[in-house]
């Protein structure tokens, strides 16, 4: 089931044509197209993975008629996102060779449409893990919506900005 929801979160986020799937504009894909395009897939079996993931990272729309991943995503799809006041502090978390890359140029969104933060520092912390020793950044989240800066949450509860300047990020030791 998890190799599913990896295979999921490829297709739906980043390259659906992999299977010869269209995501709309806004990331929605249909569920009974993805079923039949995804070998060894059927409804119950999506409806589990979506249940389960445990980062909760897909919805259906209201009638079930379409899936969507509710972030991560490096195709330009439109999430229709609120903008919202963000907490004062977020956290982020990378690898330790990232730090002085980071400290230098702040934190850009790479292949993603956002750079994605956390309101907790424990899953700063796992997200930096992924990749080796893990380094956690403060972003002065805060400020930077004074200073005109726009944030998004997703529906899963990931805080998304276009690009953190490093003068907001602060190193936690
Ligand atoms: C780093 C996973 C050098 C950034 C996770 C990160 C998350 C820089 C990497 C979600 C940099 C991009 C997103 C700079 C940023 N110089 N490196 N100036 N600015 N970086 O995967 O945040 O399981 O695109 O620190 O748990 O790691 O897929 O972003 O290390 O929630 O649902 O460049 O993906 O969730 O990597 O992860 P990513 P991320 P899922």
């Amino acid at each position: 089931m998890k190799s599913t929801s990896k295979f999921l979160s490829l297709i739906l986020r980043h390259k659906p044509q992999i299977v010869g799937l269209q995501l709309d504009e806004h990331g929605w894909a249909e569920v009974d197209e993805l079923v039949c395009r995804v070998k060894g897939l059927d409804r119950a079996k999506l409806e589990k993975i979506v249940a389960a993931d445990e980062k909760q990272r897909y919805s259906f729309s209201a009638d079930g008629k379409l899936i969507r991943a509710n972030q991560g995503h490096s195709i330009p799809v439109d999430l229709e996102l609120a903008e919202l006041k963000p907490p004062e502090i977020l956290y982020h978390g990378t690898c330790e060779s990232f730090g002085s890359a980071i400290i230098a140029q702040g934190l850009k969104k790479m292949s993603r449409l956002y750079v994605h933060l956390s309101s907790d520092v424990e899953t700063a912390e796992k997200v930096g893990r992924r990749r080796g020793k893990p380094k956690i950044f403060v972003v002065e989240s805060g400020k930077m919506f004074v200073d005109g800066f726009k944030f998004y949450r997703s529906v899963n509860g990931v805080w998304l900005t276009e690009h953190v300047p490093a003068k907001y990020l602060k190193e936690r030791f």
